[in-house]
C-alpha cells in the first residue's frame, strides 16, 4: 500500500497510527503525484502543438482525466492488467510505461521498438501496451511487472479482452494443476479496464458487463465522464445521461451475483484514491466485479487534434470545464491543505514545462537522425549518379528536392530514390548499379519496419510444426467423425491442463454435435463450460486467457455467427501480435462448425469475408474430422491464434480412429493431393471437397482425369507452392468453392495465378465455380439451386476441357 494510502485510510480508521507515517513521506506522495500529472497534462499541450506545426499526423491526449489516474495507479499491482483506451497516458507514465521521451516517439511515429515500445510506430499515439515478450517471443513474467494489453481504437474495442483478462485470475485461482509460474499468484490479479462515457453505448460495452456479472471475474472498470462523445453530449448516449444509474439493476445485493458500483468525482483526489484501493480490495480478494463511474471529468483541448470544442460546447460549459479541470482542482486541494504553497507548485510547474520540452526534442533528434542518415547516403549516391549520367539535369534536381527536405520522411527518401533510377533507364554505369543495390537492401532494412510480425516469428511459431501422421491399427475401427474429435479433446485436456473450452452449449451436453460428450464430467465445469450467447465476449474470453499464458479454446456454435464475433477477431486478436512488434500474443484457437449447410444463416460459407477481415490468424478448413484433430493438435504446439471451421455435416460420416489420437498433427499451409490426374487440376476445401472428389471419378467414365487437391488452410496457403506444380502438369486449373462470386475462390485464384506464377502454365482460362451471389435457399432444393452441385461441377469441369478440345469432348448442352 502507497503511503498516502496508508496515511488517507490511517487517518479515517485509526488516528492513533499515523504516527509512523511521516509527514514528509506523504507530502512527497502527493508532490509526485501532482508532478506526473503536470508532465502528462504538458505532454498533452506540447503535443497538440507538434500536429499543429506538422512534426506529428494526428493526436490524442489524456488531458483532463490525470488524477483519476494517479489513483488507479495506486491501486493497481504487480500481475495486474490494463485494458483501456486513449486517455491512459497519466496511468502509463505513473506505472513507469510511458516517459516524455517515448510519449513523443508515438506521436512521431518512430519505427524503432526500444524508442517507441508501444507499438514501434504503428499505432497511433495514445494506444498503450507494455511487453509480455522478450526480443525472442518467450514469455516475461507478467506477474513481476504492471501490464497493459495493447490498445486499439475502435470505442468499446477493449471491453470484450478485459474480460478474458479478468477471467484468467478466476481460472489460476480455481483449477488446480495449472502451472501459473510467470502468470499468476492464486488469482490475485485483477484486469482493470478504461472506457469514455459515450463509448458505454456501444453493445459491446453491455455485452461485457453482463458477461461479467454473471462469471464473476475481478474486473474493475472505470467509466472516464466527460460527458461528451467527440461533439456529442450525453443526453445523445445514455439513458438518464448517467451510465451507472442505468446499470443500476447490476448491483450486487445479498444472496445475488453483480457488482459493486461506485461512483466518484474525477477531481477529488482524496476520494478517488479511497474508491480505487475499495475496488481493488472487493475485486482481488470477493472476485467481484465493480464499475466505477467517474464524474465530472474534462476535455481541455477538445477531443483531438482534428477539431476545436469551442465549436459544440457553449461558453457555460467551456468555463465550467476550466474551473472543474481535475489538476487545477488538485493543486488547489494541495494549497488549501498547506502540503504546499502557490510558489512551490509554480516552480515545479515551470521546471516541468522545461523538462517536457527537452523530452520532446529529445525525442524528435532520435526520430529523424536516423532518418537524416539515410538521407544523406542517399545524397552522395545521387551526385555520384548525376556526375555519371547524361540526365544529369534532371538527377540533379532530384537531388536538391532531397537535400532542401530538412525534416525527411523515409517516403521522401525511398520515393526519390526511385524516381531517380527512372532516368537511367536505358544506361549502365556503376553508380547506377549503386543505387539499384541501395534502393533494394533499403527496402529490405525498411519494410520489416511497417509489416514484419504479423504472426510470430519466432521458434515457436506455428508453421514450424512438424506433420505427425495419423497412424491406424490394421482392423482400424471405423467410427463418427464426431468420436475421432471428441477422443482427441479429451487426449488434449488430459495434456494440457491449461486448455480450456467454452461457448453455446459446450459444456452440459458436450456441444450440439457431441464432440465433447462427456468432457464436462471429467474434467470440471470451469475447463468445459456453457456460457451466455454472446459471441464476440466468448471471443473475448479467449484472447483475455490467452494474453495470460492460458490456452483457451472460444467455441462459435456455427461459422454463420462468427459474424457476431468477427469485429474483435479482426481488429483485436489478428493485429494484436503485428500491433505490439511481437511483444503481445494470444495464442487462442477459435472452433466452430460450417460449410455446406441450408438456408441464409446456416451455411456456413462465408469466407471470402473472413479471410480478408482476420489476416494475422490462421483459417483452416479440414474436409473431416481426423484432419481437424490434428490441427488441434498442431495449434497446441505453436504460438500463433487461429480460426478452425469443423465440417458440419461430417459428425456423422464414418472415419477410421487413429491409434495415436492426440498426438498426430495436420501441418498449417501444406495441401494435400486426394487423387492424382493427368488433364485439370481441382482445387477445393472442406465439405465441397467431398462432392468434388465423387465428381472426379465420375469424370473418368467420360475420359477425363482430373486432380484434386484439398487446400486445408486458407491462412497460410499452401506455402510449399504444390498446386503450381500440378497445374505445370495439367496445365488446366478449376477452383470450386461454396461461398459467392469472388469470395474465397477468388482468392485461392490469385494465390495460384499470381503468388505461384501458374499463368506460365495455362492451356485454358483458369475457372471458378462458386456458389449464386445470394445467400443459399433453404432445403435440399434450396441447395442444389444455391451452391455449387455435382452436376454443376461436371459441367464446369467438362466445359473446360470442351473448349480446348470439342471432338474429344463434344458440347453437352
Ligand atoms: C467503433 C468506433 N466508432 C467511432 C469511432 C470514432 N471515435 C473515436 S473517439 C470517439 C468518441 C468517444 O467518446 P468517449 O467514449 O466519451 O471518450 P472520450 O474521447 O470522450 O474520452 C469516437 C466517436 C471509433 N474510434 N470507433
Ligand atoms: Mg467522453
Amino acid at each position: 500500500m502507497t503511503i498516502f494510502a496508508k496515511y488517507i485510510i490511517n487517518m479515517q480508521e485509526n488516528p492513533d497510527i499515523t504516527a509512523n507515517i511521516t509527514y514528509d513521506d506523504f507530502k512527497t506522495e502527493v508532490l509526485d503525484d501532482y508532478e506526473i500529472a503536470v508532465t502528462s497534462r504538458e505532454c498533452s499541450l506540447l503535443g497538440r502543438r507538434e500536429v499543429l506545426t506538422g512534426k506529428a499526423k494526428f493526436g490524442i491526449f489524456g488531458d483532463g482525466k490525470e488524477v483519476p489516474q494517479l489513483a488507479l495507479a495506486k491501486a493497481f499491482k504487480n500481475g495486474d492488467f490494463r485494458s483501456g483506451y486513449y486517455r491512459d497516458q497519466t496511468f502509463m507514465m505513473c506505472i513507469g510505461a510511458l516517459t516524455i521521451e517515448q510519449f513523443f516517439a508515438g506521436l512521431y511515429a518512430n519505427t524503432d521498438l526500444s524508442q517507441e515500445p508501444m507499438s514501434a510506430g504503428r499505432q497511433m499515439g495514445g494506444h498503450f501496451a507494455t511487453h509480455s515478450l522478450d526480443e525472442n517471443g518467450n514469455w516475461k513474467d507478467l506477474t513481476k511487472q504492471k501490464n497493459s494489453s495493447a490498445d486499439i481504437s475502435p470505442t468499446a474495442g477493449q471491453m470484450p479482452r478485459l474480460l478474458g483478462l479478468a477471467q484468467a485470475s478466476k481460472v489460476y485461482r480455481n483449477i488446480k494443476g495449472i502451472d501459473a509460474t510467470n502468470f499468476s499468484e492464486n488469482g490475485d490479479e485483477v484486469a482493470w479496464g478504461t472506457i469514455g462515457n459515450a463509448s458505454t453505448s456501444e453493445g459491446l460495452f453491455y455485452e461485457t458487463i453482463n458477461a461479467a456479472g454473471v462469471l464473476q471475474v475481478p474486473m474493475v472498470i472505470s467509466i472516464w465522464d466527460d460527458e461528451y462523445g467527440i461533439s456529442v453530449p450525453a443526453k445523445y448516449h445514455t439513458t438518464k445521461e448517467s451510465i451507472s444509474e442505468v446499470l443500476k439493476g447490476f448491483q450486487r445485493e445479498e444472496g445475488t451475483n453483480g457488482y459493486e458500483i461506485l461512483e466518484v468525482k474525477g477531481w477529488n483526489y482524496v476520494e478517488l484514491i479511497q474508491t480505487y484501493l475499495n475496488a481493488s480490495e472487493i475485486a482481488r480478494t470477493e472476485h467481484v466485479p465493480v464499475l466505477i463511474h467517474v464524474k465530472e471529468l474534462t476535455q481541455p483541448q477538445g477531443h483531438s487534434t482534428s477539431g476545436s470544442h469551442e465549436r459544440y460546447k457553449s461558453k457555460e460549459r467551456l468555463d465550467w470545464e476550466k474551473e472543474n479541470d481535475c489538476i487545477v482542482k488538485m493543486r488547489d486541494w494541495i494549497i488549501e491543505n498547506d502540503i504546499a504553497t502557490d510558489e512551490e507548485l509554480t516552480t515545479i510547474d515551470r521546471a516541468i514545462k522545461k523538462e517536457v520540452r527537452i523530452g520532446k526534442s529529445a525525442a524528435w533528434k532520435n526520430f529523424v537522425n536516423p532518418i537524416i542518415k539515410e538521407q544523406q547516403e542517399l545524397e552522395i549516391l545521387l551526385k555520384n549518379l548525376a556526375q555519371s549520367s547524361s540526365n544529369r539535369v534532371f538527377i540533379e534536381k532530384l537531388t536538391d528536392s532531397l537535400s532542401s527536405l530538412a525534416e525527411p520522411g523515409r517516403k521522401d527518401v525511398a520515393s526519390i530514390a526511385r524516381r531517380a533510377l527512372r532516368y537511367v533507364i536505358a544506361e549502365e554505369s556503376n553508380e547506377k548499379e549503386q543505387l539499384k543495390t541501395w534502393i533494394n537492401e533499403y527496402f529490405k532494412t525498411v519494410q520489416p519496419l511497417f509489416s514484419s510480425n504479423l504472426y510470430s516469428e519466432s521458434e515457436h511459431t506455428s508453421v514450424k510444426v512438424t506433420e505427425v501422421k495419423a497412424t491406424y491399427n490394421e482392423n482400424a475401427e471405423q467410427v463418427d467423425g464426431r468420436v475421432v474429435i471428441r477422443d482427441n479433446f479429451e487426449e488434449i485436456f488430459h495434456k494440457y491442463p491449461n486448455v480450456l473450452l467454452f461457448g453455446e452449449d459446450s459444456g452440459n451436453i458436450g456441444d450440439v454435435n457431441q464432440g465433447l460428450e462427456g468432457l464436462q464430467l471429467k474434467y470440471g465445469v470451469e475447463r468445459i463450460s456453457d456460457t451466455g450467447i454472446r459471441e464476440a465476449t466468448i471471443l473475448g474470453q479467449g484472447i483475455g486467457m490467452a494474453m495470460r499464458g492460458l490456452r483457451p479454446i472460444a467455441e462459435i456454435q456455427y461459422l454463420d455467427y462468427v459474424m457476431y464475433a468477427l469485429q474483435i477477431i479482426s481488429d483485436d486478436l489478428s493485429t494484436l501480435h503485428y500491433r505490439t512488434k511481437g511483444r503481445q500474443k494470444a495464442p487462442l484457437i477459435i472452433r466452430t462448425r460450417g460449410h455446406r449447410l441450408e438456408g441464409i444463416w446456416h451455411s456456413g460459407s462465408q469466407l471470402g469475408g473472413i479471410i480478408n477481415l482476420v489476416r494475422g490468424i490462421h483459417v483452416l478448413v479440414p474436409r473431416n474430422m481426423v484432419k481437424a484433430a490434428g490441427f488441434y493438435n498442431t495449434l497446441l504446439k505453436g504460438d500463433n491464434p487461429a480460426l478452425v471451421i469443423e465440417c458440419l455435416n461430417g459428425y456423422r460420416l464414418k472415419e477410421k480412429l487413429p491409434n495415436n489420437i492426440g498426438e498426430f498433427t495436420t501441418p498449417l499451409g501444406v495441401v494435400e493431393t486426394l487423387k492424382e490426374g493427368s488433364d485439370i487440376t481441382l482445387v477445393s476445401y472442406g465439405s465441397t471437397l467431398r462432392i468434388v472428389h465423387d465428381v472426379a471419378k465420375e469424370l473418368l467414365e467420360v475420359g477425363i482425369d482430373a486432380e484434386v487437391i484439398d487446400v486445408q488452410s486458407l491462412l497460410p496457403f499452401d506455402l510449399a507452392h504444390d498446386i503450381v506444380k500440378s497445374v505445370e502438369k495439367t496445365n488446366r486449373l478449376v477452383i470450386i468453392d461454396e461461398d459467392v462470386p469472388g469470395g474465397s475462390s477468388t482468392y485461392i485464384l490469385n494465390e495460384v495465378l499470381n503468388n505461384q506464377n501458374a499463368y506460365q502454365h495455362l492451356d485454358s482460362q483458369p475457372k471458378l465455380i462458386t456458389a449464386k451471389e445470394h445467400r443459399p435457399s433453404y432445403g435440399t432444393d434450396g441447395d442444389y439451386f444455391s451452391k455449387p452441385s455435382a452436376e454443376d461441377i461436371f459441367e464446369g469441369i467438362y466445359e473446360v476441357m470442351h473448349e480446348a478440345n470439342p471432338d474429344d469432348y463434344p458440347k453437352l448442352r
